[in-house]
C-alpha cells in the first residue's frame, strides 16, 4: 500500500552497550503494539561476504584494513534490496548497527580519515532513528572480558568511543546551528542524525533504557509512514 512504509531503526553503540538485548525488546514492544516489526543485524554473517568479515573477526584470517572496510559497507549494500522490500511492505526494521560502526571502527585505525571512510555507505537507505547507547570505558569493562575477536581490546574499545563521541559532537552543533531556524527539525535533517535526545545512558537498567528506546521508536514510526526513505549523507 502507498504512503505506509515502516520505518528504520538502529541502535549503536560500543561493544557490550547491550545493542543486541536492547533490539530484541524493541522488536517485541513493536509487534505487541500492533506494528509489524523485525530485526536485522550488521555484519550479517551469513552472506558469502559476512563469512569472509566473519572468518575476518575471528581472526582465522587476515585482510588489508581498507579492504575489509569495503567488505563491511558491501555487506549493507547487499541487503539494501531486502530492506526496501520489507519496509515498502510497512514492516520496521530495528537494525543493531549500521555505517555509523562502519566509520567509528574503521575511523579508529591509523591512517584513515572520516570522509574516506563515510563514502563507501553514502546513499544507503537512511535511518529515521539512531539511538547511540551510551556506556563508558570503565562502565563497559565491569561487564565482563573480552571475548577473542578481533577490536576487543579496551585499547581498540577506547579509540572507537572517541570516534563515536567526536562524530556525536558534531552533530550536536548541527543540532544547535540548525536549531537557531526551526524550533522542531526531522530528525533526517541532521548530517549523522545524533541528536542530544538520541544519547541513551546504557548504563541504567535493561528496563530503563528499553523504556527511552520504545517510547522514541514508538514517536518515530507512527511519523514516518507518509515520508519517503531518506539516502544516507547526501
Ligand atoms: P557484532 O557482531 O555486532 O559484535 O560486530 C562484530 C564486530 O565488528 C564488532 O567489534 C564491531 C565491528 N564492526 C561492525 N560493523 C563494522 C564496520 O562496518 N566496519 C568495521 N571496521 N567494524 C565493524
Ligand atoms: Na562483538
Ligand atoms: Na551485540
Amino acid at each position: 500500500m502507498a504512503g505506509k512504509r515502516g520505518a528504520l531503526i538502529v541502535l549503536e553503540g560500543v561493544d557490550r552497550a547491550g545493542k543486541t538485548t536492547q533490539c530484541k525488546k524493541l522488536v517485541q514492544a513493536l509487534q505487541q503494539n500492533g506494528r509489524p516489526a523485525e530485526m536485522m543485524r550488521f555484519p550479517d554473517r551469513s552472506t558469502t561476504i559476512g563469512q569472509l568479515i566473519s572468518s575476518y573477526l575471528e581472526k582465522k584470517s587476515d585482510l588489508e584494513d581498507h579492504t575489509v572496510h569495503l567488505l563491511f559497507s558491501a555487506n549493507r549494500w547487499e541487503l539494501v534490496p531486502l530492506m526496501k522490500k520489507k519496509l515498502e511492505q510497512g514492516i520496521n526494521l530495528v537494525v543493531d548497527r549500521y555505517a555509523f560502526s562502519g566509520v567509528a571502527f574503521t575511523s579508529a585505525k591509523p591512517g584513515f580519515c572520516l570522509d574516506w571512510c563515510k563514502n563507501p555507505d553514502v546513499g544507503l537507505p537512511k535511518p529515521d532513528l539512531v539511538m547511540f547507547l551510551k556506556l563508558s570505558p570503565t562502565e563497559a569493562s565491569l561487564r565482563g572480558q573480552f571475548g577473542e575477536e578481533r577490536y576487543e581490546t579496551s585499547v581498540f574499545q577506547r579509540a572507537v568511543q572517541q570516534k563515536f563521541e567526536h562524530l556525536m559532537k558534531d552533530a550536536s552543533v548541527n543540532w544547535q546551528f540548525c536549531s537557531l531556524g526551526l524550533p522542531i527539525l526531522p530528525l533526517t535533517a541532521f548530517h549523522w542524525t545524533w541528536t542530544p535526545n538520541d544519547v541513551i545512558d546504557a548504563s541504567a537498567s535493561i528496563e530503563d533504557v528499553h523504556e527511552d528506546i520504545a517510547t522514541h521508536s514508538l514517536n518515530t514510526v507512527s511519523t514516518v509512514e507518509n515520508q519517503p526513505l531518506g539516502e544516507l549523507w547526501k
